[in-house]
């Protein structure tokens, strides 16, 4: 009994320096990681999508309506990248993920880029100028799903 709650003491004080296992930390399970992104991107394409009938004029535009949308698409659009860490490879997740990491992190940069933009219009009430920042983080949207998605 002492000796293997030592035994467990050990490894749980070692854990932090056990680089062998093959996924991210945070994730126990590569099907954690897989449905966390998943979720992660739901959430995206759901703040995302809302600005869409907005953005078509077929509802009036309501600046704090799409002020509240932007700021949680903020916050939710920094989650899915941890969640592709080494041995998570799977679920509509592209191989060429894993292939070309230094591409792939350039894709999001760039989305993520695009979202400043987009919140600034969203201060203006510029409908024009937010359809175009709109029509950005789209395209970048589709540009890494092009490359990066099965
Ligand atoms: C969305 C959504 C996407 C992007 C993409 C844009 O609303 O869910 O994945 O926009 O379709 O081209």
């Amino acid at each position: 009994m002492k000796k293997s709650f030592l035994t467990f003491a050990m490894v749980v004080a070692m854990s932090p320096f056990i680089a062998t296992t093959a996924q991210a930390q945070f994730f126990g399970k590569a099907d954690d990681a897989i449905k966390y992104r998943q979720g992660a991107f739901q959430l995206m394409k759901a703040h995302f999508s809302a600005l869409q009938p907005v953005v078509k004029g077929q509802v009036p535009y309501d600046q704090v309506a799409v002020k509240g949308e932007l700021s949680v698409l903020n916050i939710v659009s920094t989650l899915p990248w941890q969640a592709f860490g080494p041995g998570t490879e799977g679920g509509d997740a592209s191989d060429d993920i894993w292939l070309d990491p230094e591409g792939f992190k350039a894709a999001q940069e760039k989305f993520l880029a695009t979202l400043q933009p987009l919140t600034a219009t969203s201060n203006e009430g510029n409908l024009d100028k937010l359809r175009a920042a709109f029509v950005e983080t789209g395209s970048s949207c589709k540009a890494c799903h092009d490359s990066y998605r099965k």
